[in-house]
């Protein structure tokens, strides 16, 4: 498969499983598995995908630059990302010293007043280190900043913490108290 053709397999691999499984009639779990052999099913009913097979599911995330989705067994889940309205559970771990947040100049000072929300997504998202957080902040403008989230400190006052992959973390929301701009 083309690499053109990965990167539109992997948006519509994530439309399906992080936002809107029932528009491709798949039940997802708690944790947002779902059978990999009927989104695989789904995709063939499309004129765009209708040769697909599951080779093609496990090179699209083999040769993705982030780890989006996780394949295991019959099973294919989204690590991160969810919008959908039930939402997935996760497990919380305790966060590194500090993590990292990238965004628009112009949502900073909201984010630093109120802090850190979800938005349209079931969880705020935060990087493990500031180059990740640099490229998530520049998909939403040329002005990038890059706040830092004292996430150790707001763990152990209660904020609960969820790693998405080894560089994503999680968090249902943060307080202003804990991010520095
Ligand atoms: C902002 C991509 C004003 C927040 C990325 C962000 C990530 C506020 C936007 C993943 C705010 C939400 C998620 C407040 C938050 N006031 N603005 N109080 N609180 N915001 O797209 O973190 O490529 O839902 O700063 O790499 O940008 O799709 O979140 O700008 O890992 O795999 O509200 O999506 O991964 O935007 O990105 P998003 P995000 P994929």
């Amino acid at each position: 498969m083309r690499s053109s053709d990965l990167t539109k397999l992997s948006r519509t691999v994530a439309r399906l499983l992080r936002h809107e499984p029932w528009s491709a009639g798949l039940e997802l779990d708690d944790e947002g598995w779902g059978s990999a052999d009927a989104l695989v099913q789904a995709l063939r009913r499309t004129r765009k995908w209708s040769r697909i097979d599951r080779r093609d599911l496990v090179s699209m995330i083999e040769r993705s630059d982030k780890a989006r989705f996780e394949i295991r067994g019959d099973r294919i889940r989204a690590l991160y990302g969810h919008s959908f309205p039930r939402g997935v559970t996760k497990a919380e771990a305790r966060p590194p010293e500090f993590l990292w947040h990238g965004t628009a100049q112009h949502s900073a000072s909201s984010i630093t007043s109120h802090g850190l929300r979800p938005m349209k997504r079931q969880f705020v998202h935060l990087s493990a280190d500031v180059s990740t957080a640099q490229v998530v902040g520049k998909r939403k403008s040329s002005e990038v900043v890059v706040l830092r989230i004292r996430a150790r400190e707001a763990h152990d006052a209660g904020v609960r913490f969820y790693p998405g992959n080894e560089i994503v973390w999680l968090a249902e929301s943060v307080p202003a108290e804990f991010i520095d701009d």
